[in-house]
């Protein structure tokens, strides 16, 4: 018998089991009109309705965000806006015991999962590392080195395998990361490991300039799992309800002991970078035009209308709760701070390096002779 023969596909042709859909699987289409798919059943109109009401206080929060750094409040922000769907479904399938991995883009996901968003947006603030405990919400610190956090999901993902415990973890990452090594490293250790893994790239077709075309030429993101055993899936990444079909289907088989799950969100990143960023040297405003078009709010929004789900009392409700969420956030970021620099020693090492030790001496000498 030649060792290649030891090799047998699991049930089903490769194919079925880890091809992505043709098209992105999309529920509810860019006029607000429901479309069934063979594969996915609609969410319930009330789980909607509920993610309505997040999404709007997702894109206040963006909005909001952006202001604060142009008042000088924030060092930078890196805004979500366009991609809410995304944001809130990512959290909305995951349960109490489960783990969010999120970047420097996913502040409306953390916040969405439970965390106070002053805290949230501390480190954007730039004068602490994360100014949430990860363990309070399980939620990693926010990773700005792409890809590193998809690593530390699997570790994560792994040891709660090993110890028997009912976790999945939601690893989020953008299109520029799966060209990092980092990316592969991880979903091929989590394939061999059947670590309980969603990987959720956010395919908003930029990294700061370089279009996705420059990017890759596979035949989709969640195409880059097949080569590592992991099955992928793409969903419209505009639709809140196709996102929690397929999200919520990625989670349930992670947490059947199917291993990770590779998930393509096809979304557009409406405005540039991050506030440093001049999006109009390198794309024309007409290409963002027909993308404003699938908003992932109003497509929502005429839908549950459609239904009778959503009033006009019902978005005025989502409006206040926003605005109470933007009131805090100004009022909580207008507060002065005065940051320790001793801090910036502190949670590096258990047992600080010598040379450590010998820096933090140093400033604590040169600060005490600023103060005589
Ligand atoms: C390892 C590493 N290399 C380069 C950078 C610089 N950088 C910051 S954001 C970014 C683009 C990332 O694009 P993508 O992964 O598509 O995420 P998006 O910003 O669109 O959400 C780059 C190259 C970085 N942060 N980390």
């Amino acid at each position: 018998m030649s060792e290649r023969s030891e090799f047998t596909v699991e049930s089903g042709s490769v194919e079925q089991r880890l091809l992505p859909s043709a098209e992105p699987v999309r529920l509810i289409d860019q006029h607000g009109v429901a479309h069934e798919h063979p594969q996915y059943e609609m969410p319930a109109a009330q789980t909607l309705a509920g993610g309505y009401a997040q999404l709007v206080t997702g894109r206040r929060i963006n909005d909001q965000a952006g202001a604060l750094v142009r008042q000088g409040r924030l060092a930078v922000y890196p805004s979500s806006h366009g991609q809410e769907a995304c944001q809130i479904a990512a959290t909305m399938v995951l349960g109490a015991q489960d783990w969010l991995f999120p970047t420097y883009r996913d502040t409306v996901s953390i916040v969405s999962r439970g965390v106070d968003p002053i805290e949230t947006l501390t480190l954007l603030r730039g004068d602490w590392h994360s100014g949430y405990d990860p363990y309070e919400h399980k939620v990693a610190p926010q990773a700005t080195p792409l890809a590193t956090q998809l690593l530390h999901a699997v570790g994560v993902a792994h040891a709660a395998r090993l110890k028997g415990e009912d976790t999945v973890v939601m690893a989020l990452c953008g299109d520029g990361a799966t060209s990092e090594g980092d990316f592969h490293e991880a979903l091929n250790f989590a394939a061999v490991f059947r670590a309980p893994v969603v990987f959720f790239i956010q395919n908003n077709e930029y990294a700061i300039s370089v279009p996705l075309s420059k990017q890759t030429v596979a035949p989709s993101l969640a195409h880059k799992g097949i080569g590592y055993g992991v099955p992928g899936e793409r969903a419209d990444g505009n639709d809140l309800a196709g996102l929690l079909a397929v999200l919520g289907s990625a989670v349930a088989k992670a947490r059947a002991g199917e291993g990770p799950q590779l998930v393509e969100a096809h979304t557009y990143r409406v405005q540039a970078h991050t506030n440093a960023d001049d999006a109009s040297k390198y794309r024309d405003d007409a290409e963002v035009t027909p993308w404003l078009e699938r908003d992932p709010i109003k497509r929502l929004d005429a839908y549950l209308t459609g239904l009778g789900v959503l009033d006009d009392e019902a978005k005025q409700e989502a409006t206040r709760a926003a605005e109470k969420v933007a009131d805090a956030l100004r009022e909580g970021l207008m507060q002065e701070v005065q940051p320790d620099p001793a801090e910036l020693f502190e949670h590096l090492y258990t047992t600080p390096t010598p040379q450590l030790r010998e820096q933090a001496a140093f400033l604590a000498d040169e600060l005490a002779r600023e103060e005589v």
